[in-house]
């Protein structure tokens, strides 16, 4: 299925007079809005391919109807997802769910609908039917070196077909670990894990990059052996120049000051890019911005100064990316609302008043400093989200067009209501 450009005017033609009279409303008080619509107007995040079926929880599964059956109809999703926003033209492959069969036929249709791919993801936390070796006590980390190259290899072919589609990075999250006291040596287990990275290391191309994630638990409950920024700081840092830090934010322990670690990160020339999701207790993989968005905006006022201080393109110089995964929502519902959500505190991040902040924060008027910020953080910004959308020939409200439009059962129509997508 593919979305006239007709039905998208048309949508839009009907919301128009109201968007416009909201959109006057704030603009009218954005001395920079040119510039603001022109950065969220390029602005994308590029959604993962395990994320366009229903997710599941290690309790069961209840799949959707229409749910994409092949790599083929999940580039599908996400080209209906980017017709709809304009904020969604990369997908982001998981190697073994999806590998693409005929490299040049997914290339080809992944432009037809203006998408390329971002970074590809290896596997190595979970054992495949033809696979010689168990994953069980971990990989890149474990103690037996046959494991170890197992899963070098797997990383090395991760590669080989991302080159195929023409990615430019590898992102390798690693559930190696420990269960309980004693299981494990830390530091044998980290120096292996260095060693086994060293080794995919030397097989990037020239033009790619590696980025390590990291996470405090789950599934291993008593350690992780790439358990937090820190120690993926020092394996990018002993790694080199093409290695740096993935933060994905469902990844910290409670109460962490996510908003600092990609500060100082980014300060390093560290900060790879992020998995974008949301959390109440853990590792939940909520929509994004639905538990706590003023953390989200927190994090994008350190990205936005933090990027300008160096000269950055906010749009290509970071990996943006979706990592989440729903049991009861449409997953082009959740992907819609997460793009929007992130843009929403993007484009907030870009109404700090910088040098009235500075002033603040010279003077240490912290009353100052903190009206400043929730002035941006309350500013309703989502007409100029509409309005960048607008210009690039998307839709004023990407979920509701997708309702008005009848996508999912439109799929339906096409898929059939039994179908599962490969995934978690
Ligand atoms: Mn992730």
């Amino acid at each position: 299925m593919q979305l006239e450009k007709y039905t998208i005017d048309e949508l839009n033609h009907q919301q128009a007079k109201k968007h416009q009279w909201r959109f006057n409303g704030v603009a009218a008080d954005i001395s920079n809005i040119d510039d603001v619509l022109k950065k969220l107007g390029v602005f994308n995040i590029a959604i993962p391919s395990w994320a366009l079926g229903t997710g599941g929880t290690r309790f069961g599964r209840f799949s959707g109807g229409g749910e994409p059956r092949s790599l083929e109809e999940k580039i599908e999703d996400v080209g209906l997802i980017h017709a709809l926003n304009k904020s969604s033209n990369a997908i982001s492959l998981h190697i073994p769910w999806d590998i693409p069969k005929n490299a040049v036929a997914i290339k080809a249709l992944a432009a037809q609908h203006g998408l390329h791919f971002d970074a590809v993801n290896s596997n190595t936390f979970q054992d495949q039917k033809d696979q010689k070796l168990s994953y069980k006590f971990g990989s890149l980390h474990h103690i037996d070196k046959a494991v170890r190259k197992q899963a070098i290899e797997h990383n090395i072919e991760v590669i080989k077909y991302g080159r195929q589609l023409e990615s430019k990075a590898i992102s390798v999250w690693l559930s190696d670990g420990s269960n309980f006291p004693g299981q494990l040596n830390f530091r044998k287990a980290f120096q292996n894990t260095l060693e086994s990275l060293e080794e995919i290391y030397a097989a990037l191309p020239d033009d790619w990059k590696i980025w390590v994630e990291y996470k405090p638990y789950e599934p291993n409950f008593y350690s992780t052996t790439i358990g937090d920024w820190g120690q993926s700081y020092l394996l990018a840092n002993k790694l080199g120049a093409k290695a740096s830090t993935l933060v994905d934010l469902g990844h910290h322990l409670q109460g962490t000051n996510i908003e600092q670690i990609v500060s100082l990160l980014l300060m390093e020339g560290k900060l790879a890019g992020f998995h974008f999701n949301d959390s109440k207790y853990g590792d939940d993989d909520l929509t994004v911005g639905s538990i706590n968005p003023y953390q989200l905006f927190l994090i994008f006022n350190e990205l936005v100064e933090g990027m300008d201080a160096k000269g950055m393109d906010h749009a290509t110089s970071i990996g943006w990316m979706i990592d989440a995964s729903h049991n009861v929502k449409d997953p082009i519902e959740d992907l819609l609302q997460s793009v929007q959500a992130i843009k929403i505190a993007y484009a907030q991040a870009l109404l700090v008043d910088k040098t009235a902040l500075v002033t603040a924060q010279n003077n240490n008027d912290v009353t100052l400093a903190q009206e400043i910020l929730q002035q941006a953080y309350r500013t309703d910004v989502r007409p100029l989200v509409a309005e960048a959308s607008l210009r690039n020939g998307g839709t004023l409200d990407p979920i509701g067009a997708f309702r008005k439009l009848n996508i999912r059962g439109n799929l339906i129509k096409e898929r059939g209501l039994k179908t599962v997508a490969t995934g978690l």
